[in-house]
């Protein structure tokens, strides 16, 4: 078999790969995202393919009863009847950034085309949200403005909120790279964990959780008063510049150190570096997304590139993604309020061009409730039909006593390719092929779209997402909506929705990938997206969360594994190290509380408890650091203890900011 390329369905770097004759993954030379690197998880993806797979459809008329297999023919005959037999504001879907491009925009079109709701979010609702928003509030357009390109040659990476050595591993390296080749180049990382990432920077800012809007403020502080702004950007590219100083004015440097657990100096050596460095490119994550100040903080630092005029050659805000496709996801509109094209429900143009364009009516208007808000209407038997597609909110969503609640009292359909927690919770499951064993395409956080070749089979009866709603689109009567035979026919119809748009790849076609939608920077010689043409500057508010305890639990991912581990769970050389559950812990609040290394303790708040083995670090004092992923089999999942408190603007939960207490359980070295 001749070599099949794919793009890596782990983290949103979007890493080109490829099986060799022998089976084994490889970097792709040829890929402009890695150029021939590679990270550690890929590689054991052959090893677990076929381990713990789901295989047939399997059904129970109640939960708690044994599943039985059944047919596709009458899984299918059980949706329609479900789907038929309820008020469609009575159903929801909750699918994933990991999904091909195809199969959201499929899925998207079943739901808001043919269903007429727009009842559907995605685990990127906990992912990318607050920055999709903050990128819509000040560009105008969600899409980030630069490419890998401009890592080759700035002289300062800021990392603020982002563990990409970790999480975004061959794009940390590249950095590296440029630091190796250009000795002037600075690498920096603000985070409240000394994590790999801060390690291998040359300053590292151990900020306290929750404060980044102070301190970036606090930054635009500096800038103004030491005269660092580029005006002449700020006046003829932007606008809302004294507004967003007016919210700066309230932090200068003394009393945001206090606030943010900072030097004065560490704050005013960023605004040096804003306003000295030759090219900035400032890369973010989680750490500032997942906060219920998580737009403002994306908006404090965008703040910050556009009062410096760095969103182009001189630098620019870099929005890491996640997840391998949530950037296709976003294309196709697959939140509560998108459309295809980076269009809007919202929006009577983009309504109008979509149902013309799908040959429907009455796509409505009204975003559908985020999935928190979704779990609370399932809670309250509003929505009585939940529809998850990769993804595992069992493990994965905040607080997870209520959505134990809502997963409980729903008619549950779990598609996936493996057994995960949430099947537990399911009245119907559905087998799904994963990436290998179906074709398609995704798009990495710098705007490449890959294609995806089939390597293998998919095992039994398993088949690919989208031709899942495909079929039952047509059983349900809607043959002339879902006509598709291949994913490259829906890919079509998508590209061309997209024409004349931001993301416009309506010339584009399997054979031509990978490429970039866009050019090299969105916005260096056009407009703006925003009404007037001009960037918008935004006063970020800051606002803190009162929660009760002793630490703040800050939750976070693990170097080898991937989420809730059904893939990189099963290959015990990406195990090694990362189990068993633990917490890190910093030694001085640690023998404060006459706790040791490896004594295993009980974290606990009003919302849950787990318990964890303490290993030691550099967290900030006062904070407590733990990986979110672990599956039930290793006991109680973290996200007991995590709040679903959201973002007002983005909806995108608070997940790095949780009370806890601790007690110690069991002493290190006692059985
Ligand atoms: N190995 C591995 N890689 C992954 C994933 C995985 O599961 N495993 N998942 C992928 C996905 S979907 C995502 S979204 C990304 C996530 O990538 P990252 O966001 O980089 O990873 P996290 O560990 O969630 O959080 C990043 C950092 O934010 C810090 N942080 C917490 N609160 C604050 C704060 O208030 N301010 C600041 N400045 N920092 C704070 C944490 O200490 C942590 O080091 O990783 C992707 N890559
Ligand atoms: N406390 C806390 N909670 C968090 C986070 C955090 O930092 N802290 N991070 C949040 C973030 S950023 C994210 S992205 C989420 C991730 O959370 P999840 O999305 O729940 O995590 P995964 O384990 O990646 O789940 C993906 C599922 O899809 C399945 N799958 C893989 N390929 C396919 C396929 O092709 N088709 C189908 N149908 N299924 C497939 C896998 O087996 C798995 O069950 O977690 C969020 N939750
Ligand atoms: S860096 Fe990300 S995309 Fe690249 S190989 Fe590693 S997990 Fe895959
Ligand atoms: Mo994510």
């Amino acid at each position: 078999m001749s070599e099949r390329r794919f793009q890596c369905p782990f983290c949103g770097v979007g890493c080109g790969l490829y099986v060799d004759q022998r089976g084994r993954v490889k970097g792709d030379f040829e890929h402009p995202a890695n150029r021939g690197d590679i990270c550690k998880k890929p590689v054991y993806l052959p090893k677990v393919m076929d381990k713990g797979r789901l295989t047939r459809p399997l059904f129970r008329e109640k939960k708690g009863e044994p599943f039985r297999e059944i047919s596709w023919e009458e899984a299918y005959d059980i949706l329609a009847r479900e789907i038929s037999r309820r008020d469609p504001r009575e159903l929801y879907f909750y699918i994933s950034g990991q999904l091909l491009t195809e199969e959201s925009y499929v899925i998207n079109k079943f739901v808001k085309g043919f269903l007429g709701v727009n009842n559907i979010d995605a685990n990127s609702r906990l992912c990318m949200a607050s920055a999709v928003v903050a990128y819509k509030l000040a560009f105008g357009s969600d899409g980030p403005p630069c490419t890998y390109e401009d890592i080759d040659d700035a002289d300062v990476f800021l990392f603020i909120g982002s563990n990409a050595s970790v999480a975004h591993p061959v794009l940390f390296k590249r950095v590296l790279k440029r630091k190796r080749e250009t000795s002037d180049a600075l690498v920096v990382c603000i985070d409240p964990v000394e994590t790999e990432t801060a390690r291998r920077s040359d300053v590292h800012i151990p900020v306290r959780a929750g404060t980044d809007t102070v301190f970036l403020n606090s930054v635009l502080w500096v800038l103004e008063r030491e005269g660092w702004i580029d005006e002449e950007f700020i006046k003829s590219r932007t606008e809302g510049f004294e507004e967003a100083l007016g919210e700066a004015r309230l932090y200068p440097p003394s009393v945001a150190s206090g606030i943010c657990g900072v030097e004065e100096r560490d704050i005013y050596f960023i605004a040096e570096l804003f306003a000295k460095s030759e090219k900035l490119v400032s890369m973010w994550c989680q750490g500032l997304n997942q906060s219920v100040n998580g737009v403002m903080k994306n908006l404090a630092l965008i703040n910050l590139h556009l009062a410096t005029g760095r969103v182009g050659k001189r630098g620019c805000p870099f929005s890491l993604t996640g997840q391998p496709n949530a950037m296709g996801g976003r294309e196709v509109g697959y939140l509560t309020s998108g459309l295809p094209g980076y269009r809007d429900v919202r929006n009577e143009e983009d309504r109008r061009f979509m149902e013309e364009f799908w040959g429907v009516k009455g796509i409505s208007p009204e975003p559908g409730p985020t999935i928190t808000s979704a779990i609370e209407k399932m809670r309250r038997g509003e929505i009585t039909f939940l529809w998850v597609v990769c993804t595992n909110p069992a493990v994965s969503l905040p607080e997870l006593r209520k959505v134990e609640e809502a997963l409980g009292r729903v008619f549950l359909v779990v598609q996936d390719a493996y057994w995960n927690d949430t099947c537990e919770f399911a009245n119907l499951i559905l087998p799904a092929s994963q990436v290998g064993e179906k074709e398609g395409v995704m798009t990495g956080s710098d705007r490449t779209i890959t294609l995806c070749e089939a390597f293998r089979e998919a095992p039994g009866e398993a088949k690919p997402d989208w031709l899942i709603f495909t079929e039952l689109g047509r059983k349900m009567g809607a043959q002339r909506l879902f006509p598709y035979r291949s994913a490259r026919e829906i890919f079509r119809e998508f590209a061309l929705s997209t024409k004349g748009r931001l993301c416009d790849i309506s010339e584009l076609d399997y054979d031509k990938l990978p490429a970039r939608w866009g050019k090299r920077w969105l916005y260096e010689d056009s407009p703006f997206l925003t009404k007037s043409g001009k960037a918008r500057f935004f006063p970020a508010r800051f606002e803190l969360p009162k929660e009760d305890g002793d630490f703040i639990l800050i939750t976070g991912r693990l170097k080898n594994q991937w989420h809730t581990m059904t893939k990189t769970g099963k290959a015990p050389e990406l195990l090694k190290g990362e189990v068993p559950p633990f917490v890190v812990m910093n030694p001085k609040d640690a023998q404060r509380l006459g706790i040791k290394e490896w004594d295993i303790v009980t974290l606990y708040s009003e919302r849950g408890e787990i318990e964890r083995v303490v290993v030691f670090g550099n967290v900030k004092e006062g904070h407590i650091f733990a990986p979110f992923g672990y599956p039930r089999e290793f006991g109680e999942p973290t996200n007991y203890l995590v709040s679903d408190r959201t973002d007002p603007l983005s909806g995108e939960p608070d997940l790095k900011f949780a009370g806890v207490k601790v007690k110690v359980r069991k002493e290190a070295g006692r059985c």
